[in-house]
């Protein structure tokens, strides 16, 4: 392997992250709408270091690809099988981001619970002299929560939850060694519980695996806590149980196609709207661009990698 191997960039990576690539690699940024740039290049690349995936039509684009490194845990958009068949090892950066997101997951609850934005809005319009105290909110202590993935993260939000004194009961396809409740079916979890998180990976499998039926089931009064990715939750559906009140309010750091969010959920009073913030600190983020270098140095010393994602573990010796 040449000692300093030419590898694309694909977004704009940290500054920590930047001094690490530079010392090991022969780094290009990938330029923005220049259509001969692949064509003329593609050949030269057999490392690619990306923060937001990277297109079947990019991939196809570097005939001599050998690493995806991604920056973030969820790879949907990366087709990691296609990668696998060429032989390409994609990697992610799970683990390093499971207690900021199950902080933003509870930070997002806690907001709707109590009502954080209107009543802060109450509290600096001068509302609490003219009219009084703000009306009562809803607690989280002691509330049946239901886990919809309880991988890395779920199992961290669950902890979380145990500090409420929460029940914990969770849906995944499988169910895990864990001291809560299993549901096999989704509706029927909903049904049961106060709240729900969702936190599976994105792509085909979990699409609108939050359908209408689910968000009735949680009811009036149920709360919906999306950190997974916007596709996982059917948003015209959540909308209009939102603004009939069949589903009783939201908290969402994901949408379907953001950073674009629809007027009419922006328009909604019982729902707390973030920005993609999930893992968003300066320490996560910086954890996690460290394990993307951790992933290329190996890859560039012994043609390994530190977190493989799943599809690509046996490309690692
Ligand atoms: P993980 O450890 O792989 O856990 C995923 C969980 O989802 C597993 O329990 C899995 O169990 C379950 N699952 C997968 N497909 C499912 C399906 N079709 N139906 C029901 N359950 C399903 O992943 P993680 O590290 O916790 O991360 C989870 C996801 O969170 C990431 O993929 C990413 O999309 C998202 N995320 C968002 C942010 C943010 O900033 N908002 C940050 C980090 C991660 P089974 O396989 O048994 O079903
Ligand atoms: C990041 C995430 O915001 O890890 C993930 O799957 O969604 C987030 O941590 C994202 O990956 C940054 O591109």
């Amino acid at each position: 392997m040449a000692d300093r191997p030419a590898l694309l960039q694909i977004g704009k990576v940290l500054p920590t992250m930047a001094t690490r690539l530079d010392a090991g690699f022969e780094v290009t940024v990938l330029p923005e709408g220049d259509a001969d740039f692949l064509a003329a290049r593609g050949g030269e690349f057999t490392a690619v270091a990306t923060m937001k995936g990277i297109s079947d039509e990019v991939m196809a684009a570097l005939p001599n690809l050998k690493i995806i490194a991604s920056f973030g845990v969820g790879y949907d958009s990366i087709n990691a099988d296609a990668a696998a068949e060429r032989g390409i090892i994609v990697t992610h950066t799970p683990d390093v981001l499971n207690d900021e997101v199950a902080d933003t997951a509870i930070m997002l609850w806690l907001a709707v619970s109590k009502e954080l934005v209107p009543s802060e809005a109450w509290a600096r319009s001068g509302d609490w002299e003219a009219k009084g105290a703000y009306p009562l909110t809803r607690s989280v202590r002691g509330r049946k929560v239901g886990i919809l993935g309880l991988g890395r993260i779920g199992q961290t939000i669950a902890e979380m939850c145990q500090l409420f004194g929460n029940e914990v009961v969770y849906h995944t396809r499988s169910e895990k060694d864990v001291p809560y409740q299993y549901y096999g079916n989704l509706v029927e979890m909903a049904r049961d519980v106060d709240v729900i998180f969702v936190i599976t990976p994105g792509g085909a499998a979990t699409n609108k695996l939050v359908n209408a039926q689910v968000m009735e089931a949680l009811g009036p009064e149920g709360i919906l806590i999306n950190v997974a990715r916007g596709t996982v939750v059917d948003e015209t559906a959540m909308i209009a149980a939102l603004e009939s009140g069949k589903l009783g309010a939201a908290g969402l750091d994901v949408f379907e196609a953001e950073p674009k969010i629809p007027e009419a959920l922006k328009r909604l009073k019982n729902v707390v709207l973030v920005p993609h913030i999930g893992s968003a600190t300066v320490e996560t983020r910086d954890a996690m661009g460290a394990l993307v270098c951790d992933n290329l140095d190996r890859w560039r010393e012994n043609g390994g990698a530190v977190t493989p994602v799943p599809e690509c573990k046996h490309l690692v010796t």
